[in-house]
């Protein structure tokens, strides 16, 4: 599989409306500073890279209108919608041209479009969703009004009729079926969030699952409980790797992920060689130190990087090597 070509779409979405701190939404450009293509191609040409800059959207009356009738109690609807309209018809586009994607936030209320224009693409999907917490409020539900809180209920069958004035059959009619999502990382479920994770049944290893049975364990669950002809979606939420190594970040859990941890999760999963799509979300520039900075995007940059290239086993590119040298 390693001689097959991969293409990858890269999609910045500067989205930071989701939550009310300011900075996410300089993420993705300063990953691209910090050589996010360089570190992704990693000095395998069989890697071809497409960046498609960020996105752009327009909100328009029938948002604002929804949005004053029907959702005035949540931050910023009809931007959120505006925005995830926009993606989910780019998500689309990018996989039409390529054979991945990669969408960098912002905040995780992107989540839904990314996720949604994966299901118009490829209605056979699975998402594992790495992070801190369960992103699955309702807007009848969320003690915040913030609709980062809150993106996994648009993308389920079972949740949608909570939301049935946003006109979702419109703009992603494509579900994804309860069954074929698993969270992993969790450590701040608002007790709304358990109370529906329960009643559907949905399947979540929290961090103490992961601290009784560890990483690879809970990667052999996971894949034993997604259909094995679905290709995968990975949301990856920074805030689910550990405070210490990821602390720029707008609701830091402490008790997350270590990086080796957050790296292994990912290594297996592209180790499927189904995953077609991937988020990082919630990197947050403008909290805390220079350093934190510093150590958030490094972390951030290791993760994608064992997503989409590198190996620590150092499998990788002998193709490309003139082996001359012996
Ligand atoms: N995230 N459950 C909290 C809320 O406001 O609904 C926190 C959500 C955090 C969202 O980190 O993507
Ligand atoms: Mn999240
Ligand atoms: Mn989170
Ligand atoms: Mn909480």
């Amino acid at each position: 599989s390693a001689a097959v070509n991969q293409t990858l779409g890269i999609i910045g979405v500067p989205f930071g409306k989701g939550q009310s701190k300011q900075g996410v939404e300089l993420a993705p450009d300063l990953l691209r500073e910090n050589k996010l293509r360089e570190v992704l191609q990693n000095g395998d040409e069989r890697l071809v890279i497409t960046d498609y800059g960020n996105l752009e959207y327009a909100v328009d009356e029938r948002l604002l209108q929804q949005q004053r009738q029907h959702y005035h109690h949540i931050r910023n609807y009809a931007e959120f919608m505006a925005c995830n309209r926009a993606l989910i018809e780019q998500v689309q586009l990018m996989l039409q041209k390529n054979s991945q994607f990669l969408t960098i936030g912002g905040d995780h209320a992107i989540g839904f479009g990314s996720v949604a224009g994966h299901l118009q693409h490829t209605p056979n999907l699975s998402l594992v969703w790495v992070d801190a917490h369960a992103d699955i409020n309702l807007h009848t539900t969320s003690q915040s009004g913030n609709i980062h809180g809150m993106p996994v209920s648009f993308l389920l069958q079972q949740l949608r009729a909570t939301w049935q004035h946003a006109a979702l059959d419109e703009i992603a009619p494509n579900c994804l079926p309860k069954d074929q999502l698993v969270y992993i990382g969790l450590r701040d479920i608002d007790p709304y969030e358990a109370f529906i994770l329960n009643k559907f049944g949905i399947r979540y290893y929290a961090m103490d699952s992961i601290d009784r049975v560890g990483v690879p364990k809970i990667i052999e669950m996971t894949l034993d409980a997604l259909s094995p002809q679905n290709k995968i979606h990975v949301s990856f939420d920074i805030d689910a790797l550990d405070s210490n190594v990821a602390p720029s970040t707008g609701t830091a859990v402490r008790g997350g992920l270590t990086l080796r941890e957050g790296i292994s999760i990912v290594e297996a999963l592209r180790d499927t060689n189904r995953v077609q799509g991937m988020d990082l979300v919630e990197i947050n520039p403008k909290l805390g130190s220079e350093s934190d900075v510093r150590s958030t995007v490094e972390s951030g940059l290791e993760i994608l990087k064992s997503m989409f290239g590198y190996r620590r086993s150092g499998a990788r590119h002998w193709s490309n090597l003139d082996t001359g040298i012996l």
